[in-house]
């Protein structure tokens, strides 16, 4: 069943992680104060995380034992602008002495810089329901950029804004807990404009500091296949809508600028080409049924802990339908699943990466693959018991286990590819 693969030597790999769901101690954004609501689902709070914060050498060290080659990590907005206006050097000075790690050790950094969580200042103006977090947003950026521009040039200005939107503002159990399609829209839009802002300042600072090394800016847009229930034609259609209001119109709009319906009309920051790379965060399909217009699971499927279909050709059909819509090179972003026994990691690892070895044989330029994620992390509304670590994490005692099938994704990531060997000792 298994067979050895490769990949191309300029293939970077390594793993992805969130700055709110592996810290800990950060007081000032909305996921604490949600936490704080009782919204999390096992009690958990990102108050506890993985400490991440007091324990980077430990992390990158740990990242250096798995031969990451790539490491995406995000940046906490309410550690580095505390107050409206008012950045904290000492939390940008913690940032960069982390980033100087990674690269001492020969691990290309990915920076995001917004990933769910946003500074309770900015929640109390309204985040993004407010236009004026456009012009916060791109002042952020800039300041960030001013910073660490010199270390790192590959950045996500924001991270899943569909998911986001759909849990914030559409089914109301993330912060800021609303059930109303007219905000969503509203900030689907100016997401739109934050993302553009953000895109053009990173690329003016860096080339107005003459920082070295080419400019990557995109988004990491989560990206489901959506297929029909049945052969119903109903279902089909109900699949295209959907696939149309989650995803498709929101990555056209942030893509070009010419926002789409039902986000909006015309393209207020101009047209343009807003996107360096494509990121594509990647997880699962969904079977769409026109009744109740309902996002179900295909019936006789394997699944996760949490009941995600595990699809590995979608993250093929994914990338080659991306590369024909953009003709740029795509980044796999996010990409991995809940599997608290590590019983189906490691072939998920083996089955995801296969495919995009397919897409490099047929020349497609799938450049990059940020395993989500490094280790056991808290997991949002699901808090601390989804599982998702290439490392397991006691949390009580923050002792870090590189699980069976973080061993095999070193070794992956060691030589770009999978060997006889690998497929004989963890396959
Ligand atoms: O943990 C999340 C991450 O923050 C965004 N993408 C999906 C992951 C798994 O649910």
């Amino acid at each position: 069943m298994y067979k050895p693969f490769k990949l191309p030597d300029d293939f970077l790999m390594g793993s992805a992680t969130a700055a709110t769901q592996i810290e800990g101690g950060d007081r000032n954004n909305t996921w604490y104060d949600w936490c704080e609501k009782g919204k999390i689902l096992d009690g958990s709070s990102c108050l506890r995380a993985n400490d991440h914060w007091n324990r980077v050498e430990e992390d990158v060290g740990l990242i250096r034992q798995l031969n990451h080659r790539a490491y995406r990590l995000g940046l906490e907005w309410s550690r580095i602008e505390p107050n409206n206006g008012q950045f904290d050097f000492s939390a940008i000075s913690h940032y960069r002495n982390e980033i100087e790690m990674l690269i001492q050790n020969g691990v290309k950094p990915l920076v995001t810089l917004h990933h769910f969580s946003s500074p309770l200042w900015l929640r109390d103006e309204g985040e993004f329901e407010n236009e004026k977090a456009v012009g916060y947003f791109e002042r952020y950026t800039r300041y960030v950029v001013e910073n660490l521009g010199d270390l790192v040039s590959e950045y996500i200005t924001i991270n899943e804004p569909n998911v986001y939107v759909a849990n914030g503002y559409f089914f109301g159990d993330w912060p800021p807990g609303q059930k109303n399609l007219g905000l969503a829209l509203k900030v689907f839009k100016n997401m739109t404009l934050c993302h553009i802002a953000s895109y053009r300042a990173i690329h003016e600072v860096r080339k107005k500091m003459g920082f070295k090394g080419i400019t990557m800016v995109g988004v990491a847009n989560h990206l489901r296949i959506f297929d029909p229930y049945s052969r119903n034609p109903l279902d089909l259609l109900a699949a295209k809508v959907m696939e149309h209001m989650f995803q498709g119109a929101i990555v056209k709009s942030m893509t070009t600028g010419r926002l789409r319906f039902p986000i909006g009309f015309g393209a207020p920051m101009g047209k343009g080409r807003f996107f360096d790379f494509i990121g594509i965060n990647y997880y699962s399909r969904s079977a769409v049924r026109f009744k109740g217009f309902k996002d179900d699971v295909m019936p006789n499927t394997q699944r996760n802990d949490l009941g995600w279909e595990i699809y590995p050709k979608g993250l093929y059909d994914l990338c080659k339908k991306a590369y024909k819509m953009f003709k740029a090179p795509i980044w796999i972003t996010e990409n991995g699943t809940c599997d608290q026994e590590d019983a189906f990691r490691s072939d998920y690892i083996y089955q995801h990466l296969l495919e995009l070895s397919k897409l490099s044989e047929e020349g497609i330029p799938v450049q990059r693959y940020y395993h989500w994620t490094l280790m056991d992390n808290f997991e949002w509304v699901e808090g601390e018991s989804a599982r998702f670590g290439l490392i397991h994490v006691d949390y009580e005692t923050q002792k870090r286990t590189i699980r069976k099938s973080g061993e095999l994704y070193g070794q992956i990531c060691l030589h770009n590819g999978v060997t006889q060997e690998m497929i004989d000792n963890y396959l």
